[in-house]
């Protein structure tokens, strides 16, 4: 189902994020936001965003619970684990590899430390892929987890993780990038293909998105 919508840039190089006027849409200053016009409401958190199209578009990526309440609550619950863990865990792992790294304040803990949990999310992802067979996380149909967790799965390889070892997440993610909607998804606001690493984007790419993205964020004060 495809439902009308229009894009806006919030950039970071202007720190836009924080603006007063974003920051009345979200006051963690953060990106993912959704305004309907229609129904005169906003909403951030990319969970919130995407539990709120599937209820008003009436999308079976996310059946009510009086539809299937065992596929309700599975896909709530592997949604609220990626907002509190491969959200975050892969976040931090870029942040100190892409960003704190680049600008000359390495932490060898800190990257540690997250890139082992990054790897451990990313090993849950591909243990679930095996135990229901795939091709999607919750098995032969897609559902919102598979939109929540797509975009930093297939990113694995600026959190620094190596998911050579993790076949079924492997070719899961690779089948993801040719969806027709998914790959109009990475190509907004503009396509980041640095992200995916070798093949999909070439050393120059990646030598420019690591200068250009960690030029966006400031050392933060201690
Ligand atoms: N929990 C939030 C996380 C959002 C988030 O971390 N957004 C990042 C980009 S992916 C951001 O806006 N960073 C800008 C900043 O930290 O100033 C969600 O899932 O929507």
């Amino acid at each position: 189902m495809q439902s009308p919508y229009d894009w806006c840039l919030v950039d970071f190089e202007k720190n836009e994020q924080k603006s007063e006027a974003f920051l009345k849409i979200n006051p963690n200053g953060r990106i993912p936001a959704l305004i309907d016009r229609q129904a005169g409401v906003t909403v951030a958190e990319s969970g919130a965003i995407l539990e709120y199209l599937c209820e008003v578009l009436k999308s079976p990526l996310l059946p009510p619970k009086d539809t299937n309440l065992q596929r309700h609550l599975q896909c709530k619950q592997w949604l609220y684990w990626q907002v509190s863990g491969q959200g975050p865990m892969l976040g931090q792992s870029m942040y100190f590899n892409r960003i704190a790294a680049t600008k000359g304040q390495r932490d060898d803990f800190a990257i540690a430390r997250f890139g082992n949990e990054a790897q451990r999310c990313l090993k849950m992802l591909d243990e679930q892929l095996l135990q229901t067979g795939g091709p999607f996380i919750l098995g032969q149909e897609i559902s919102v987890v598979d939109v929540a967790c797509f975009p930093y799965a297939a990113s694995a390889y600026w959190a620094c993780v190596d998911i050579s070892e993790m076949p079924h997440l492997k070719e899961g993610t690779g089948v993801h990038t040719y969806r027709p909607s998914f790959k109009c998804g990475l190509q907004i606001p503009f396509a980041r293909p640095a992200f995916f690493g070798p093949p999909w984007a070439t050393e120059e790419q990646i030598i420019s998105e690591l200068g250009a993205n960690a030029a966006q964020f400031s050392i933060p004060k201690s």
